[in-house]
């Protein structure tokens, strides 16, 4: 057992100084505040729970920064996710996996512990399946074990191309299963995580486009418990296609034709209505906000006032993965707000810290969506822990909520110094153990996929 000693660490009841943790098989076996050290504890001055990441398409970093140039028609969502398949057509299971670790590298050195990873890649280039199903779900197992990171796996259903059960087009192909072959992918994913620690596998249609009514029923039926993802209204197009098809908005489609509640996490839901967010603040659902993704690709703004005053919960997802970075995220979460509204400090609503009420509401939501029991820092939960840079300039003479404030709004990253994962110190001095070994993997597989 390890001893870990903060001067000041932020606790579910709140800060609280002198916090000595003792680490008991990958989950906190006691906290305790107004402590002392004993020998052997290790010392720090800042700690902080870890955050989820509830949102990713791991892949998807490897084609950071390559959709940033205009095309010869107007660029949008639907012209990136054509670049996105032809880049899906090309990766192999080895690079996905490659890719997919440099990702959750990422992730842990910016202070994410456990990731969602919405999982839809499932057959081969060609689109024939693998003689495993399982073998993607293997990849990003393994990638998650290579770097330590959190797992919930979440398979993705994916039948369709659009409303009303449209065939799926070609760049599609390697997405796509029938209820049986699902139901194999789910046995597979489940095997695939087993010998991991705190893993957890839910599910994911992926949306109202890509499955119809019957076949988002029947794999509602699979398991009463398990966390399910979905995503939702994310484009206008979407919704006026939506309309079209069955004279309903996706959300209002949803609420009428199926019991959303706790075990739900509904990934953007962009565009909606005054409605549809009182009914998705009552449902119990978690809204998926992925900030930097949804400002990336063109989405519009989510409105975060309107839940916010309906007591609704929410998390962050890093979703495409351009940037991975949890105070990026929870910044341009509040910037967009700022921008939209022409005010100032909107997340926070009554409470007095913004950079706080982000932070936390990210830590509670994105466990409920991850399907984590025990959330922050507490007596049982699992050893997930940020240390800040106590010496960063940027927390000089700050305390509290400010630490918090000065981390979000007046650094980032470099102000990370170590992170644990269920127990496991993985990131020092703000370095992954694995940093350039993996990091060597990926530009490896990056170079082959780039010449391709
Ligand atoms: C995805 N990404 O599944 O990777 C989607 C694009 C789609 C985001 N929505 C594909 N950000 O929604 O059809
Ligand atoms: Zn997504």
């Amino acid at each position: 057992m390890i001893g870990l000693f903060f001067e000041e660490a932020l606790l579910p009841q709140g800060w609280a100084r002198n916090v000595r943790m003792v680490l008991d098989q990958g989950r906190l076996g006691s906290v305790e505040a107004e402590a002392s050290t004993q020998s052997g504890d290790e010392r720090h001055r800042i700690g902080l729970p870890g955050l989820p990441n509830l949102h990713s398409h791991a892949f998807q970093r490897g084609m950071a920064g390559l959709t940033e140039i205009r095309g010869a028609t107007a660029d949008n969502f639907w012209t990136w996710r054509d670049l996105m398949y032809r880049f899906v057509g090309r990766m192999t299971a080895d690079d996905i996996e490659a890719v997919a670790a440099q990702a959750y590298v990422e992730m842990l050195e910016s202070g994410f512990t456990r990731v969602g990873e919405f999982h839809y890649i499932h057959h081969d280039v060609s689109g024939a399946a693998y003689s495993n199903i399982g073998e993607l779900a293997e990849r990003i197992a393994a990638s998650a074990q290579a770097s330590g990171i959190g797992l919930t796996l979440l398979p993705v259903f994916y039948a369709h191309a659009g409303f009303g059960g449209r065939a799926p087009d070609r760049g599609q192909q390697r997405f796509i299963n029938d209820i049986d072959g699902f139901l194999r992918l789910m046995d597979a994913s489940r095997r695939a995580v087993a010998g991991q620690q705190g893993a957890v596998v839910g599910f994911a249609p992926h949306s109202l486009r890509a499955v119809t009514p019957k076949e988002l029923n029947t794999i509602l039926q699979l398991d009463g418990d398990c966390p399910v993802h979905m995503h939702i209204a994310e484009q206008a197009k979407e919704v006026d296609e939506c309309v079209e098809w069955s004279g309903k908005r996706p959300l209002q489609w949803l609420f009428d034709h199926v019991a959303v509640d706790r075990r739900w996490c509904l990934v953007h839901a962009t565009h909606t209505t005054t409605d549809e967010i009182g009914h998705l603040a009552e449902s119990g659902a978690v809204v998926g906000l992925c900030p930097i993704t949804e400002a990336n690709l063109g989405d519009g703004t989510f409105n975060v006032m309107g839940f916010r005053d309906h007591g609704g919960t929410f998390g962050i997802g890093s979703d495409s993965n351009v940037l991975i970075g949890v105070t990026d995220e929870l910044r341009q979460l509040e910037y967009s707000q700022r921008l939209a509204h022409r005010a100032r400090n909107i997340v926070a609503g009554t409470t007095a810290s913004t950079g706080r009420a982000l932070f936390e509401g990210a830590l509670k939501g994105g466990s409920q969506a991850l399907g984590v029991a025990t959330a922050g820092l507490t007596e049982g939960g699992f050893a997930d822990i940020v240390s800040l840079d106590a010496g960063h300039v940027a927390l000089a003479g700050r305390s509290g909520d400010a630490i918090l404030d000065s981390w979000i709004f007046g650094a980032g990253r470099s102000v990370v110094d170590c992170v644990w994962a269920r127990g496991h110190k993985v990131v020092q001095g703000g370095r992954h153990h694995a940093r350039e070994t993996i990091a060597r993997w990926f530009r490896q597989k990056l170079q082959g996929l780039l010449a391709a």
